[in-house]
């Protein structure tokens, strides 16, 4: 039985819905930011961390999820078949990555993007991570036009990974997400299901 090691509310949560979506027996576990326990099975102190039960562990985000969908096919979560629909679920993968999840770093820990501790140089930091921010949601709603999911093959991996990052948009931005009607639509449409409802509360993430 797969393990997931996650913090409340942080990526993780893509996984573990995913997880839940899959429907197969897994262990969640909570752990804090750099302890030991985490350490211990991630030295970079990060989640999310899967780790199978003959003691394989992998991390990063998206090649756990990537690995899940591959692992249960039965779930129909790839996002569709063929070597362009792949394609197109690594180019989602690394824009969540890359492009929408770098944009909160400033936002959530600018300390680590300025060495000078005065109020007015990390708010300037926060302020830049708001603006890229913004800049990838743009780009969310404009793909998500007309569309009820990320990928072409339906609801997928992908869509997981979105969703911890439109809960942080809408309590981080400051206009939330209401400039990008369709990537709140998304988010409505995941936070409405049930099994996510259920990873939510298990987690007490609010
Ligand atoms: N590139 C990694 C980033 C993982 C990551 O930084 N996760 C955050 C939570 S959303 C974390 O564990 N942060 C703790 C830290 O940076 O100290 C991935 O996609 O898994």
């Amino acid at each position: 039985m797969p393990t997931l090691y996650y913090a409340v509310g942080a990526c993780s949560l893509a996984p573990h819905i995913v997880l839940e979506w899959i429907g197969a027996p897994y262990e969640a576990i909570k752990v804090q930011y750099g302890s030991k326990e985490l350490l211990s099975v991630n030295p970079a102190g990060a989640v999310p961390t899967l780790r199978e039960d003959d003691g394989w562990l992998l991390t990063q985000c998206g090649a756990i999820l990537e690995y899940l969908a591959a692992k249960h096919p039965e779930a129909g979560l790839a996002g569709g078949d063929g070597a362009r629909a792949e394609a197109e679920t690594h180019r989602w993968s690394a824009f969540f990555t890359s492009d929408v999840h770098a944009s909160f770093w400033p936002i959530f820990m600018p300390f680590r993007y300025t060495t000078d501790d005065s109020k007015s140089a990390r708010q300037a930091v926060v302020d830049a991570g708001h603006k890229l921010a913004a800049k990838q949601f743009d780009v969310l709603n404009r793909h998500l036009d007309g569309r009820d999911y990320i990928l072409d093959g339906g609801r997928s991996v992908i869509d997981a990974y979105s969703f911890p990052m439109m809960r942080w948009a809408i309590k981080l931005l400051p206009g939330g997400l209401t400039e990008y009607p369709n990537v709140q639509a998304l988010h409505d449409r995941i936070a409405d299901d049930p099994a996510v409802q259920k990873v939510l509360a298990r987690e007490g993430a609010r």
